[in-house]
């Protein structure tokens, strides 16, 4: 299924950290949803749930950047589910907010309540992860990593790291249908496909939880005895396979290494132990460039349809130089 993310001619615009938006702005330009002719915006942000050290972390950077910013933010947590996202949508359309963010839990199903935001003329911003739409009217911007990019370099390090070995992988999921997970399963297999000395010998979903990754785990280690990799889509279903690794009798990082998504306080704790071999980072700090995107959005201004934000890889010796300043 050819998922199409929108990207422009000239390029995906790398942005690192937009300025943050300003107060609520000079009391000129009322934003039509406040009502209060303060200018202030307000936005409903649909976000996925609280499944992991990434998501809070998310979910933080989105809830300080709008008070910084004079935005007033409506938040509701999915709990994973899409039809709770969906009703969310629903009820900021019928609050007639200014604008509409939010993180598809899956790639699927939203052409509709987009089609309801579309037509009720209030703007659609995707954070974090994309949509599957041939539509790409039904929102003005996708702010987020590039999952792909994330998977080919958990490959490229795994290619160097086993040489010519025969190499047994495991791979642990993210939630099935998200993008995050369909795209970081895509790179690593792209990134490893010429060494045939690699093989994924399982794969399966653990939800992107910690209680998720463990119970795959251990049933992994049932059915494959010489398993010499695990790649998780994300830090928290890694900490949990370094739970049922440890109960199996095995050390992880060593007997079995552990390639990771995120870059989490915990998993680059992990990391720095040893448990953890490579972590390729996810960035979520998103929250300024949704606030300065939604004020240009709001404003009338155009926005290229895809902002990438930058992030970089870490291997032990980088986790421990890096986790005294992590913010996340
Ligand atoms: C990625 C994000 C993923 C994280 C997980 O941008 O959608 O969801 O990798 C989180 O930790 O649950």
């Amino acid at each position: 299924m050819l998922k199409k993310i929108i990207t422009l001619a000239a390029s995906a615009v790398v942005v690192t950290a937009l300025s943050a938006c300003g107060g609520g702005g000079d009391g000129g330009a009322d934003a039509a949803g406040s009502g209060d002719g303060g200018g202030e915006l307000t936005m409903g942000f649909a976000q996925v749930g609280a499944e992991s050290g990434w998501r809070s972390a998310n979910t933080k950077s989105i809830q300080e950047s709008a008070k910084a910013a004079g935005v007033e933010l409506k938040f509701s947590d999915a709990q994973q589910k899409q039809e709770n996202q969906i009703k969310a949508i629903r009820s900021y359309i019928q609050q007639k907010v200014d604008v509409i963010a939010f993180s598809p839990v899956v790639e699927t199903g939203w052409d509709t309540v987009l089609l309801e935001a579309k037509r009720a003329q209030i703007p659609v911003i995707l954070t974090d992860r994309a949509v599957d739409s041939d539509d790409d009217s039904l929102y003005e911007t996708f702010i987020g990593s590039d999952f792909v990019k994330e998977g080919e370099k958990a490959g490229e390090w795994l290619v160097g790291e086993a040489g010519s070995d025969p190499t047994k992988v495991v791979e642990i999921q993210g939630t099935t249908g998200a993008a995050p997970a369909i795209d970081r399963k895509a790179g690593f297999e792209d990134a490893i496909k010429g060494s045939s000395n690699i093989e994924v010998v399982a794969s399966q979903t653990g939800d992107f939880t910690r209680s998720g990754g463990k119970q795959v785990m251990e049933a992994f280690l049932k059915s494959n005895p010489d398993i010499d990799v695990v790649y998780a889509h994300n830090d928290d279903m890694g900490l949990g396979a370094i739970e049922a690794i440890e109960a199996a009798g095995k050390v992880p990082g060593q007997d079995i290494k552990i390639i990771t998504v995120d870059a989490v306080k915990d998993g680059m704790t992990a990391l720095s132990e040893g448990k953890i071999n490579f972590i390729v980072e996810c960035n979520p700090l998103l929250g300024d460039q949704l606030m300065d995107a939604a004020e240009k959005v709001v404003a009338g201004d155009e926005l290229p349809k895809r902002i990438e934000t930058e992030e970089t890889t870490f291997d032990q010796e980088q986790a421990t130089a890096a986790l005294p300043d992590r913010q996340y």
